[in-house]
Protein backbone atom coordinates (compact mmCIF):
# COMPACT_ATOMS: atom_id res chain seq x y z
CA UNK A 1 0.00 0.00 0.00
CA UNK A 2 1.16 3.65 -0.98
CA UNK A 3 2.08 6.04 2.33
CA UNK A 4 -0.56 8.89 1.52
CA UNK A 5 -0.45 10.70 4.03
CA UNK A 6 1.47 11.05 8.10
CA UNK A 7 -0.58 12.10 11.00
CA UNK A 8 1.01 13.86 13.52
CA UNK A 9 0.06 14.46 17.14
CA UNK A 10 0.98 18.11 18.67
CA UNK A 11 1.96 17.82 22.73
CA UNK A 12 4.72 15.60 23.10
CA UNK A 13 5.46 14.94 19.82
CA UNK A 14 6.08 17.68 17.83
CA UNK A 15 7.42 19.25 20.51
CA UNK A 16 7.69 19.49 24.58
CA UNK A 17 4.82 21.71 25.25
CA UNK A 18 3.45 20.40 28.57
CA UNK A 19 5.58 21.72 30.81
CA UNK A 20 4.20 25.15 29.10
CA UNK A 21 0.73 23.42 29.56
CA UNK A 22 1.11 22.87 33.42
CA UNK A 23 2.64 26.57 33.93
CA UNK A 24 -0.42 27.75 31.98
CA UNK A 25 -2.58 25.58 33.73
CA UNK A 26 -1.55 27.07 37.32
CA UNK A 27 -1.53 30.83 36.31
CA UNK A 28 -4.58 30.52 35.53
CA UNK A 29 -5.69 29.27 38.41
CA UNK A 30 -4.02 31.75 40.36
CA UNK A 31 -5.61 34.12 38.33
CA UNK A 32 -9.12 32.94 38.93
CA UNK A 33 -8.20 32.68 42.82
CA UNK A 34 -7.90 28.85 43.50
CA UNK A 35 -4.91 28.18 45.48
CA UNK A 36 -4.48 24.81 43.29
CA UNK A 37 -0.77 23.87 42.29
CA UNK A 38 0.27 21.23 39.75
CA UNK A 39 3.35 20.05 40.60
CA UNK A 40 5.27 17.71 38.04
CA UNK A 41 4.73 14.43 39.40
CA UNK A 42 0.69 15.75 39.99
CA UNK A 43 0.88 16.38 36.75
CA UNK A 44 2.30 12.91 35.25
CA UNK A 45 -0.61 11.54 36.73
CA UNK A 46 -3.15 14.04 35.38
CA UNK A 47 -1.80 13.57 32.07
CA UNK A 48 -3.53 10.19 32.06
CA UNK A 49 -6.74 12.30 31.50
CA UNK A 50 -6.86 13.61 28.21
CA UNK A 51 -8.18 17.21 27.38
CA UNK A 52 -7.68 20.31 29.79
CA UNK A 53 -11.00 20.94 30.53
CA UNK A 54 -11.91 17.11 31.50
CA UNK A 55 -8.19 17.04 33.05
CA UNK A 56 -9.39 19.97 35.24
CA UNK A 57 -12.55 18.24 36.62
CA UNK A 58 -11.17 15.07 36.74
CA UNK A 59 -8.66 16.96 39.64
CA UNK A 60 -11.82 18.79 41.10
CA UNK A 61 -13.37 14.96 41.69
CA UNK A 62 -10.12 13.23 42.80
CA UNK A 63 -7.98 15.60 44.67
CA UNK A 64 -10.50 18.82 45.17
CA UNK A 65 -14.13 17.68 46.29
CA UNK A 66 -14.37 20.44 48.52
CA UNK A 67 -13.66 23.18 45.56
CA UNK A 68 -16.00 20.94 43.22
CA UNK A 69 -19.69 22.76 43.43
CA UNK A 70 -18.03 26.17 43.23
CA UNK A 71 -15.49 25.74 40.29
CA UNK A 72 -17.14 23.15 38.28
CA UNK A 73 -19.13 25.99 36.25
CA UNK A 74 -16.58 28.32 36.38
CA UNK A 75 -14.05 25.55 34.17
CA UNK A 76 -14.79 26.95 30.67
CA UNK A 77 -13.75 30.13 31.57
CA UNK A 78 -10.37 29.02 33.78
CA UNK A 79 -9.75 26.97 30.45
CA UNK A 80 -10.43 29.64 28.22
CA UNK A 81 -7.86 31.69 30.31
CA UNK A 82 -5.42 28.81 30.25
CA UNK A 83 -5.87 28.76 26.38
CA UNK A 84 -4.76 32.48 26.31
CA UNK A 85 -1.87 32.18 28.40
CA UNK A 86 -0.46 29.28 26.84
CA UNK A 87 -0.70 31.49 23.69
CA UNK A 88 1.42 33.74 25.51
CA UNK A 89 3.67 31.06 26.91
CA UNK A 90 4.51 29.46 23.51
CA UNK A 91 4.90 33.00 21.90
CA UNK A 92 7.86 34.34 24.58
CA UNK A 93 9.51 31.06 25.44
CA UNK A 94 12.20 28.96 24.55
CA UNK A 95 9.88 26.13 22.57
CA UNK A 96 11.51 23.94 19.72
CA UNK A 97 10.40 20.97 17.15
CA UNK A 98 11.63 17.53 18.97
CA UNK A 99 14.47 16.38 16.94
CA UNK A 100 13.97 15.68 13.71
CA UNK A 101 10.45 16.86 13.24
CA UNK A 102 11.14 19.97 11.09
CA UNK A 103 13.29 17.94 8.90
CA UNK A 104 10.77 15.20 8.46
CA UNK A 105 8.40 17.93 7.21
CA UNK A 106 10.49 19.16 4.78
CA UNK A 107 11.22 16.28 3.37
CA UNK A 108 7.25 15.61 3.05
CA UNK A 109 6.65 18.26 0.96
CA UNK A 110 8.43 17.44 -2.34
CA UNK A 111 7.25 13.68 -1.43
CA UNK A 112 3.10 13.83 -2.63
CA UNK A 113 3.04 12.70 0.87
CA UNK A 114 0.33 14.85 3.09
CA UNK A 115 0.65 15.95 6.67
CA UNK A 116 -2.52 15.83 8.90
CA UNK A 117 -2.84 16.65 12.83
CA UNK A 118 -5.32 14.88 15.54
CA UNK A 119 -4.79 16.35 18.72
CA UNK A 120 -6.64 16.25 22.32
CA UNK A 121 -5.05 20.06 22.42
CA UNK A 122 -6.95 23.30 21.15
CA UNK A 123 -6.67 24.65 17.66
CA UNK A 124 -5.45 27.92 19.01
CA UNK A 125 -2.77 26.04 20.79
CA UNK A 126 -1.54 24.09 17.64
CA UNK A 127 -1.60 27.35 16.15
CA UNK A 128 0.42 28.69 18.23
CA UNK A 129 2.82 26.26 18.17
CA UNK A 130 3.51 26.10 14.83
CA UNK A 131 3.93 29.60 14.23
CA UNK A 132 6.16 29.91 16.93
CA UNK A 133 8.68 26.96 15.73
CA UNK A 134 7.61 26.97 11.80
CA UNK A 135 6.53 30.52 11.02
CA UNK A 136 3.29 32.21 9.76
CA UNK A 137 2.99 29.68 6.79
CA UNK A 138 3.79 26.54 9.28
CA UNK A 139 0.17 25.73 9.69
CA UNK A 140 -0.70 25.47 5.98
CA UNK A 141 1.83 22.82 5.40
CA UNK A 142 -0.81 20.33 7.66
CA UNK A 143 -4.10 19.67 4.84
CA UNK A 144 -6.08 18.54 7.95
CA UNK A 145 -6.26 19.51 11.52
CA UNK A 146 -8.82 17.85 14.17
CA UNK A 147 -8.26 19.83 17.12
CA UNK A 148 -9.84 19.70 20.70
CA UNK A 149 -13.42 19.24 20.85
CA UNK A 150 -13.87 18.79 17.25
CA UNK A 151 -13.51 14.83 18.12
CA UNK A 152 -16.75 14.38 19.95
CA UNK A 153 -14.41 11.82 22.29
CA UNK A 154 -10.57 12.32 23.39
CA UNK A 155 -7.93 10.17 22.70
CA UNK A 156 -7.69 6.95 23.86
CA UNK A 157 -10.84 6.93 21.42
CA UNK A 158 -10.14 7.20 17.90
CA UNK A 159 -12.23 9.54 17.09
CA UNK A 160 -9.87 12.29 16.03
CA UNK A 161 -8.06 9.70 14.01
CA UNK A 162 -11.45 8.53 11.91
CA UNK A 163 -12.39 11.94 11.22
CA UNK A 164 -8.82 13.07 10.25
CA UNK A 165 -8.62 10.08 7.60
CA UNK A 166 -12.11 10.48 6.78
CA UNK A 167 -11.23 14.56 5.35
CA UNK A 168 -7.52 13.25 3.91
CA UNK A 169 -10.18 10.88 1.93
CA UNK A 170 -7.83 7.77 2.17
CA UNK A 171 -8.18 4.32 4.53
CA UNK A 172 -6.27 3.65 7.40
CA UNK A 173 -3.48 1.53 5.53
CA UNK A 174 -2.44 4.10 3.64
CA UNK A 175 -1.39 6.49 6.79
CA UNK A 176 1.08 6.46 9.70
CA UNK A 177 0.71 8.12 12.56
CA UNK A 178 3.29 9.96 14.98
CA UNK A 179 2.53 9.91 18.57
CA UNK A 180 4.29 9.98 21.99
CA UNK A 181 1.74 8.40 24.63
CA UNK A 182 -0.15 5.24 25.44
CA UNK A 183 -3.14 7.43 24.67
CA UNK A 184 -2.26 8.58 21.62
CA UNK A 185 -1.26 5.07 20.69
CA UNK A 186 -4.26 3.40 21.65
CA UNK A 187 -6.26 6.34 19.85
CA UNK A 188 -4.62 5.85 16.52
CA UNK A 189 -4.52 1.90 16.47
CA UNK A 190 -8.12 1.83 17.06
CA UNK A 191 -8.30 4.15 14.04
CA UNK A 192 -6.78 1.15 12.12
CA UNK A 193 -3.17 3.24 11.79
CA UNK A 194 0.57 1.78 12.32
CA UNK A 195 2.22 4.32 15.35
CA UNK A 196 5.32 5.38 15.69
CA UNK A 197 6.08 6.04 19.26
CA UNK A 198 8.51 8.81 20.35
CA UNK A 199 8.22 9.07 24.32
CA UNK A 200 8.53 11.91 25.68
CA UNK A 201 9.17 13.31 29.50
CA UNK A 202 5.87 12.61 30.87
CA UNK A 203 5.60 9.60 28.69
CA UNK A 204 8.67 7.65 29.02
CA UNK A 205 6.77 5.01 31.34
CA UNK A 206 3.61 4.63 29.07
CA UNK A 207 2.62 1.40 27.72
CA UNK A 208 3.53 1.47 23.87
CA UNK A 209 2.58 -2.19 23.33
CA UNK A 210 -0.01 -1.18 20.14
CA UNK A 211 3.00 0.78 18.26
CA UNK A 212 4.58 -0.90 15.24
CA UNK A 213 7.48 1.27 16.39
CA UNK A 214 9.36 2.78 19.62
CA UNK A 215 12.24 5.18 19.14
CA UNK A 216 13.46 7.87 21.05
CA UNK A 217 13.27 10.77 18.24
CA UNK A 218 12.95 10.94 15.05
CA UNK A 219 16.77 11.33 14.62
CA UNK A 220 18.72 13.43 12.60
CA UNK A 221 21.80 12.28 10.34
CA UNK A 222 24.39 14.09 12.54
CA UNK A 223 22.37 12.56 15.49
CA UNK A 224 20.75 9.26 15.20
CA UNK A 225 17.72 8.55 17.44
CA UNK A 226 17.66 5.19 19.75
CA UNK A 227 16.26 2.39 18.85
CA UNK A 228 13.74 1.02 21.80
CA UNK A 229 11.74 -1.73 20.11
CA UNK A 230 9.35 -3.07 17.24
CA UNK A 231 10.77 -1.30 13.55
CA UNK A 232 13.92 0.13 13.52
CA UNK A 233 15.01 2.51 11.22
CA UNK A 234 18.27 3.15 8.80
CA UNK A 235 20.94 5.20 10.40
CA UNK A 236 18.86 6.27 13.37
CA UNK A 237 16.61 8.06 10.85
CA UNK A 238 13.27 7.86 10.05
CA UNK A 239 13.10 9.50 6.43
CA UNK A 240 9.97 9.47 3.99
CA UNK A 241 11.74 6.66 2.00
CA UNK A 242 12.13 4.80 4.87
CA UNK A 243 8.19 5.52 5.90
CA UNK A 244 7.45 4.80 2.51
CA UNK A 245 9.36 1.24 2.50
CA UNK A 246 7.51 0.57 5.42
CA UNK A 247 3.32 1.27 4.39
CA UNK A 248 4.13 -0.67 1.75
CA UNK A 249 5.31 -4.15 3.61
CA UNK A 250 1.78 -3.77 5.15
CA UNK A 251 3.23 -5.43 8.18
CA UNK A 252 6.10 -5.78 10.19
CA UNK A 253 8.23 -8.58 10.09
CA UNK A 254 8.19 -11.28 12.86
CA UNK A 255 10.52 -9.75 14.86
CA UNK A 256 9.09 -6.41 14.01
CA UNK A 257 12.62 -5.67 12.26
CA UNK A 258 13.50 -4.94 8.51
CA UNK A 259 16.61 -5.65 7.39
CA UNK A 260 18.09 -2.50 6.13
CA UNK A 261 21.81 -3.30 5.46
C1 LIG B 1 -2.21 16.57 24.98
C2 LIG B 1 -3.27 16.89 25.91
C3 LIG B 1 -3.82 18.24 25.97
C4 LIG B 1 -2.93 19.30 26.58
C5 LIG B 1 -3.77 20.46 27.04
O1 LIG B 1 -2.67 16.66 23.66
O2 LIG B 1 -3.75 16.01 26.60
O3 LIG B 1 -4.96 18.13 26.75
O4 LIG B 1 -2.23 18.80 27.71
O5 LIG B 1 -4.50 21.01 26.00
P1 LIG B 1 -2.02 15.80 22.41
P2 LIG B 1 -5.92 21.74 26.24
O6 LIG B 1 -3.16 14.97 21.87
O7 LIG B 1 -1.54 16.84 21.41
O8 LIG B 1 -0.89 14.98 22.94
O9 LIG B 1 -5.86 22.42 27.57
O10 LIG B 1 -6.05 22.72 25.09
O11 LIG B 1 -6.99 20.68 26.21
MG1 LIG C 1 0.75 13.80 22.84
Amino acid sequence: MKLQALIFDVDGTLAETEEFHRAAFNQAFARVGFNWNWDRELYKELLKVTGGKERILHYLRQFRPEDLDRAEPQIAHIHRLKTQIYGEIIQQGPVELRPGVSRLIAEVQSSGVRLAIATTTSLNNVHALLERTLGAPGIELFQIIVAGDEAPAKKPSPDAFEIALKRLNISSSECIALEDSANGVMAAQSAGLKVIATPGIYTADDNFAGASSVISDLGEPHRPHQHISGWDWPQGVVTVAALQERASQGRAGPDGRADWA
